[in-house]
C-alpha cells in the first residue's frame, strides 16, 4: 500500500541528515534502538507490574506478559547499573513532563508549595509554570540566577527558609553550569522540604561521570531518556526505596494506563549502550565539544550566558546584536542549521521571539564532529548574524 506516512519519513530522514542539528535536546538513536521501538512490543497491553516489585504493587491485568515482565525487570536492571544505586527506578513514564507529573503526584497534594527554578533563567514548563498543569495544581515560589548567570543558592536557602515548600527543585532544560545537588539537598534539608531533581538535559553527564550525581542526596530524581541518554523518547522516575509504592502508584493507576512496552523495549537498549565505555567516551567529547564551540563565540565577541559552559549547551544572548532569537533561529533554519530560540535570565522578550538562543553539541557529536568541526559551525553562524546585522542597518 502507498503511503503518505513513509514519504513523509524519507523526507524528515534527508532533512535530519541534511542539517546541522544543533537543538540541544535532541540527538540521534542507534539502529537498534529504532528496531526495538518498532517492534512486535507495540501490541502487547500489560497494564501493572512485573510481578515481584520492591515497591509492593505487583501483578499485570493482562494475560500473556511473561515476556515483557521479563524485558521491563531488565530495563529497570540495567538502568539501576547505569546510575550505580540502589534507587527504585519506575522506567514506564511516557515523557518527562508525565514523570513529572507522577512524581509531583507521588508525594504532593493539589495546593502544596513547590521552589524551583524560574522558566526564563532556564527551567522547564513542567517545573511550575503558570500555564503547566504544575503551576496550576501547586503553589510555585521561584528562585533565580544572579547577575551572572549562575543559579542564586543564597535566594535559593532564602525562598526555602521563607516559603517553607513541600518540595524543593533543581534542574533545569537551559543551564550550562554545574547543579549543586548537594548544597541543594542542605538546604532541603534545613527548610524540611524533599528534594526532587529532574536531571533530564545532564542524565547522559551524570551516567558518563561528568557532572556531579544527585543520587544518595535527592528523594526523587525524573529524567528523560532521549537527550543526552541518547535513547528513545521516553521518561523515568528514580526515587529512594521507602518512595518506591507510592511512585509506582502515582505512575499507574494515578496518572497512566498501560506502559508502552515497545518504548521500555527501546529504553533497555539504549542502557545497554550506554553502559560501554564507547558511551562514556562520547559523552567527554560532547563536553569537550562544547566548551571548545562556547570558547569561539566567546573569542568572536559574543555574550554568552555566564560565559561559558560546563555541559552539552550554552545559551548566546543576543541583546547587543539587536536581533531577536527567533530571527537568528529562523535565518539559520535557511542556511542548514537547526537550533531553538530561547530565553535568557532577566528576558524582556516574549518567549515567541525572545533575546537568545540555545547550543547543544550532543546531536553533532554523535555525528562525529570534533572540536574543530565545532568551531567551523561557530564561524558560520557568526557569518550568518554578521550579515543579518548589516542587512537590518541598510534597510533600517
Ligand atoms: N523541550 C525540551 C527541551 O528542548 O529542552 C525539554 O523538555
Amino acid at each position: 500500500m502507498q503511503s503518505k506516512v513513509f514519504e513523509l519519513i524519507e523526507k524528515e530522514m534527508q532533512r535530519q541528515q541534511d542539517t546541522v542539528e544543533l537543538i540541544a535536546s535532541e540527538n540521534f538513536v542507534s539502529e537498534n534502538v529504532l528496531r526495538a521501538v518498532g517492534s512486535c512490543l507495540t501490541n502487547k497491553y500489560a497494564e501493572g507490574y512485573p510481578a515481584v516489585r520492591e515497591s509492593g504493587n505487583r501483578g499485570r491485568y493482562y494475560g500473556g506478559c511473561e515476556v515483557v515482565n521479563e524485558l521491563e525487570e531488565y530495563c529497570c536492571t540495567l538502568w539501576k547499573q547505569i546510575f550505580r544505586t540502589d534507587y527504585h527506578v519506575n522506567v514506564q513514564p511516557h515523557s518527562g513532563s508525565s514523570a513529572n507529573l507522577a512524581a509531583y503526584f507521588s508525594v504532593l497534594r493539589p495546593g502544596d508549595t513547590i521552589l524551583s527554578m524560574d522558566l526564563s533563567n532556564g527551567a522547564h514548563l513542567t517545573h511550575g509554570s503558570p500555564v503547566n498543569f504544575s503551576g496550576k495544581l501547586f503553589q510555585t515560589v521561584f528562585y533565580n540566577v544572579d547577575a551572572a548567570g549562575y543559579i542564586d543558592m543564597a535566594d535559593v536557602r532564602a525562598k526555602a527558609l521563607a516559603a517553607r515548600p513541600k518540595l524543593i527543585l533543581a534542574g533545569a532544560s537551559a543551564y550550562s553550569r554545574t547543579i549543586d545537588f548537594a548544597a541543594f539537598a542542605e538546604i532541603a534539608k534545613e527548610a524540611g522540604a524533599l528534594f526532587m531533581v529532574d536531571m533530564s538535559h545532564i542524565a547522559g553527564l551524570v551516567a558518563a561521570g561528568d557532572h556531579p550525581s544527585p543520587f544518595g542526596l535527592a528523594d526523587i530524581i525524573t529524567t528523560t531518556t532521549h537527550k543526552t541518554l541518547r535513547g528513545t523518547r521516553g521518561g523515568m522516575i528514580f526515587c529512594r526505596p521507602e518512595l518506591a509504592k507510592k511512585v509506582d502508584s502515582a505512575v499507574f493507576p494515578g496518572t497512566q494506563g498501560g506502559p508502552l512496552l515497545h518504548v521500555i523495549a527501546g529504553k533497555a537498549v539504549t542502557a545497554e549502550e550506554a553502559l560501554t565505555p564507547e558511551y562514556r567516551e562520547y559523552i567527554h567529547r560532547v563536553v569537550r565539544n562544547c566548551r571548545a564551540m562556547c570558547e569561539a563565540f566567546v573569542r568572536m565577541g559574543y555574550q554568552v550566558v555566564t560565559g561559558g559552559t560546563d555541559n552539552h549547551l550554552f545559551l548566546l544572548d543576543l541583546t547587543n546584536t539587536g536581533l531577536t532569537g527567533k530571527e537568528v533561529q529562523d535565518e539559520l533554519d535557511r542556511h542548514g542549521i537547526t537550533l531553538n530560540k530561547n530565553c535568557i535570565p532577566g528576558e524582556t522578550r516574549s518567549p515567541k521571539d525572545t533575546s537568545g538562543v540555545r547550543i547543544g553539541t550532543a546531536a553533532m557529536t554523535t555525528r562525529g564532529y570534533t572540536e574543530e568541526d565545532f568551531v567551523r559551525v561557530a564561524e558560520k553562524i557568526d557569518r550568518v548574524i554578521r550579515q543579518m546585522i548589516q542587512l537590518r542597518k541598510k534597510t533600517a
